[in-house]
């Protein structure tokens, strides 16, 4: 069998990958017509193809690369930790140094009260573990009754049967007999979609408000968490209106539901703080790491519990737990990510220069004939693509159908972006420098003029 390099021609690569890789959220028989591009080598935010093309990531892989690419130190530690300990578990009253320098690392980080980590391999798993988690909570404080959790739709919490059940995705609950019983769902608060006649603050405090009317009808007692992101990633980064998460936060209070905060893509410096909870001053219980805690280096997450979560779980054996709970190989990896992200200031350097830099860039993208608006939340932004600006107006062609031909303009003039429908989403390295932020903004606005003449050629800015 031949050896597969990176040398093969893309052809034979993309052909090899067709006959024996199924990839997530693909359509295979598409997928083989068209080729899979195939991704070589990385460095900062650039991305080389098999072509040799260079491309700006402006999505830091899947929300994930917050530090860049190509950081020799994380090579280092995972080859330094590969010799020493390559794999130890942190079962059977066991543990090893990463492990422990990590979750003290992490409680340093964190909000104030939430002091201990119980790691998995990825957000999914994280919030698996904060199914049981929260249920086994409040069956030790002697409250039994308390077993459903409450999400939302168009939510993204993970692919597993549990995180999927979590979110609010339709198109996934209809694959695979989901949701599991005991989560319900109130509406997003995404104005520009939903907020018909009200204002945004208005929309937000409705929205809200679903939550404690939702808590009504399934009776206090019955209820254990509420889960959301602070801003909905992978749902097309829909930001809340800023009445909305003090809202929220006063209805968990009033009616003792716990609050996990899904912080997998909204952590690590994302909206321009260490998690999305102190940029929308949100109090968690719960909080879900995952992506950014190692810029996607190894695949490690996390559920970060508060002081009063712990102290309650530690009354009884949590029957629970991976394999791979607390890697030593991830755990280092992480550790050494957030070090240099502290040493080199990164989330400060977001905060102060290169978010309010985007900021204004971005913003400025919506006065384009073919956007609706441009919003933006430290190092995380979206366009929503329109055909008829003042109305809020989604188009007639179904949903998807601008958003894909816009990305695609994207592809060409190389740059990743993604779409949600007809929603254009960016989410770069937090290391990206001024000068690439004017390269991404360029080609975005190309792309965006390119994608438009088409839609207007094609007929399709026809409101539906
Ligand atoms: N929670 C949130 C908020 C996420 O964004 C997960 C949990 C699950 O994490 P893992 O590590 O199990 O994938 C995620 C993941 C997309 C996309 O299309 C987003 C994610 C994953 C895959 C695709 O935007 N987010």
């Amino acid at each position: 069998m031949n050896k597969i390099t990176n040398h093969l021609p893309t052809e034979e690569l993309q052909a090899i990958d067709a006959a024996h890789h199924m990839h997530p959220f693909t359509a295979g028989g598409q997928l083989a017509l068209r080729g899979a591009r195939v991704i070589t080598a990385a460095k900062g935010v650039t991305l080389t193809d098999s072509e040799g093309t260079e491309i700006l990531d402006g999505m830091a892989g899947l929300w994930c690369v917050n530090i860049g690419y190509g950081r020799e130190e994380l090579a280092d530690v995972a080859a330094r930790q590969m010799r020493e300990l390559p794999y130890y578990n942190t079962f059977f009253m066991t543990t090893h140094v990463p492990a422990i320098a990590l979750s003290q690392k992490l409680a340093e980080l964190a909000p104030d009260n939430l002091n201990q980590v119980f790691f998995a391999a990825g957000g999914s798993e994280a919030n698996d573990t904060n199914i049981r988690l929260v249920r086994t909570y409040w069956t030790e404080k002697g409250k039994p009754s308390k077993q459903v959790i409450i999400s939302r739709h168009n939510a993204y919490h993970g692919s597993s049967v549990g995180s999927a059940s979590l979110g609010g995705m339709s198109a996934m609950h209809a694959q695979g007999g989901l949701p599991i019983p005991g989560i319900e769902y109130i509406d997003q608060p995404h104005w520009y979609a939903e907020g018909g006649e009200m204002n945004p603050q208005e929309f937000g405090l409705e929205r809200a408000r679903q939550l404690e009317a939702k808590i009504a009808e399934l009776g206090e007692e019955n209820v254990a968490a509420f889960i959301a992101e602070p801003v909905q990633g992978a749902g097309g980064v829909i930001i809340p209106p800023e009445s909305y998460w003090p809202e929220i936060q006063r209805i968990c209070d009033a009616h003792e539901i716990l609050l996990i905060a899904d912080e997998v893509i909204t952590g690590f410096g994302r909206t321009g703080n260490w998690f999305g909870s102190e940029t929308f001053a949100i109090r968690p219980d719960i909080m879900t790491i995952a992506k950014g805690l190692s810029s996607g280096y190894a695949p490690i997450g996390g559920s970060m519990v508060s002081d009063e979560v712990a102290e309650v779980m530690a009354g009884c054996e949590f029957n629970h737990g991976y394999t791979y709970s607390g890697h030593p190989v991830a755990a280092a990896v992480a550790l050494e990510n957030l070090r240099i992200m502290q040493e080199e200031k990164l989330v400060e350097k977001v905060q102060d220069v290169t978010a309010p830099y985007l900021k204004q860039k971005w913003e400025a993208l919506g006065d384009h004939p073919f956007v609706g608006e441009a919003r933006i939340s430290g190092m995380m932004a979206s366009l929503a693509l329109t055909p008829d600006k003042g109305a809020r107006a989604p188009f007639a062609a179904p949903s998807g159908t601008l958003g894909y031909m816009c990305r695609d303009r994207c592809f060409a003039n190389k740059l990743i972006m993604r779409h949600v429908g007809d929603r254009m989403v960016i989410a770069p390295p937090l290391v990206i420098t001024k000068s690439e932020i004017d390269t991404l903004i360029e080609r975005a606005t190309r792309s965006l003029d390119e994608a438009y003449a088409q839609a207007v050629a094609d007929g399709l800015m026809v409101a539906g």
